[in-house]
């Protein structure tokens, strides 16, 4: 190791992101649009290690399985498939991301302790709207043994806070996918190999944990006056819509159809596939932390299921989103979205026409929510700004 790879002035910053994957889509799903983001919008050159490559290469199907190193949207990808490993050639970029507090391997962080111009070191958290999180933002947290300061970097949905990922181009891609009607019939064909649904149908994305909660509300969707169109994306709801219909599975391409309600199983696409999928919707159940995000930048009503957490640790969370979210919304709709995300995540049961009323004022909201957010920054703008201030 030597600092003959410390990066010249003039050269893009160098950065490595780590990424290891507990379970689900979300932390690699962060990871990458990140990763995608600092490479194309800041030019910086990108390495993301990440141990799951299976997972990853759902979302991101250009990805080989097999290979430890490759070259996907010009950010090489690195399978961490040992703690201690840390790339082949140990070369330590200008900025360090360390992703939801995974740890680096140690032979990495001694290097990093070794480099001339020490990097820029981060640790980026879990998203949370609660109000401590701008105080924690940007604090310095000094290596207890090597010379080296890691920051912890917090996304949030409030002012003083990281913020949330958003591409530069991600609104007039919503906007030319709204505005084309051809565009939007060739994708209900390709999704649901069909057309697009009458007007009077509410079309609605279900992404979500398995939850208690779907069967009263699937049942209430038969219910309804005007037609449903279900739009469910397989993964772990997908049993449940399943046993709901009588059907052993309920997997890309299958359909089903009771009274008002008709439902399409859709496969799992790339990230920018599952966009679209937001955009087609008029209401989308969401989970986790980047579908959550998503959801808001669709500018459309959402339900969020919440990843859940011992103690309902999780539920102040969603109070806390709640608030940020629904503070401008007049009484009754603001009421009606609280008890419709509180059943939704375990506390009463959903009512959906109660919910189905407060849906046009929850469309005006979800719209100036969307500019509302923009004005905090995008987070990788936000963390990119952070970096190179410290690089100077
Ligand atoms: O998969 P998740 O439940 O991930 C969760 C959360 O991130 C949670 O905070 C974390 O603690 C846990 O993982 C480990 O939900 P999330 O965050 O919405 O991630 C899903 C990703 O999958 C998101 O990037 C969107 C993407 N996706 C596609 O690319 N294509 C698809 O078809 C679908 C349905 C999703």
């Amino acid at each position: 190791m030597s600092d003959a790879n410390v990066s010249p002035l003039c050269a893009p910053i160098a950065c490595d992101l780590f990424c290891a994957v507990i379970d689900n889509f979300g932390d690699i799903g962060v990871c990458w649009r990140l990763a995608r983001q600092l490479a194309d919008e800041h030019g910086w050159q990108v390495r993301v290690f990440v141990d799951d490559l299976h997972t990853f290469q759902r979302l991101c199907p250009a990805l080989s399985i097999g290979r430890a190193t490759q070259t996907v949207d010009g950010i090489v990808v690195e399978h961490w498939h040992d703690p201690a490993h840390a790339g082949d050639t140990l070369r330590i970029a200008d900025v360090v991301i360390e992703a939801f507090a995974c740890e680096l391997p140690p032979a990495y962080v001694a290097a990093m302790a070794e480099r001339a111009r020490k990097p820029v070191w981060l640790n980026l958290e879990y998203l949370s709207a609660e109000d401590w999180v701008a105080d924690f933002h940007l604090r310095p947290s000094p290596h207890p043994r090597y010379p080296l300061t890691k920051t912890f970097f917090f996304p949030g949905l409030g002012a003083g806070t990281g913020g949330v990922l958003k591409e530069r181009g991600l609104d007039a891609a919503r906007t030319a996918f709204e505005d084309s009607p051809q565009a939007r019939a060739e994708w209900w064909q390709r999704a649901t190999g069909g057309p697009p649904p009458t007007p009077d149908a509410t079309v609605i994305s279900l992404f979500a944990y398995e939850n208690p909660a779907v069967d009263g509300l699937l049942a209430q969707w038969c219910d309804s006056a005007t037609p449903v169109v279900l739009l469910v994306p397989e993964g772990r709801i997908s049993g449940a819509v399943a046993r709901f219909f009588g059907m052993p599975s309920f997997g890309a391409g299958a359909h089903a159809e009771r009274s008002a309600l008709r439902a399409h199983g859709l496969a799992f696409t790339d990230q920018a596939g599952y966009d679209r999928l937001l955009w087609a919707s008029d209401l989308n159940f969401v989970r986790g932390e980047d579908s959550f995000v998503r959801a808001q930048w669709a500018a459309r009503p959402f339900v969020w299921h919440i990843y859940p957490q011992a103690d309902d640790a999780h539920l102040p969370k969603l109070d806390a989103a709640l608030d940020h979210y629904a503070r401008a919304l007049p009484a009754a709709p603001r009421a009606a979205l609280a008890r419709f995300w509180h059943a939704w995540n375990g506390r009463g049961a959903p009512d959906w026409s109660e919910f189905a009323c407060a849906l046009p004022q929850l469309a005006v909201r979800a719209r100036d929510w969307a500019a509302e957010l923009a004005a905090i920054g995008d987070l990788a703008g936000n963390l990119a700004e952070f970096a190179k201030s410290q690089l100077k």
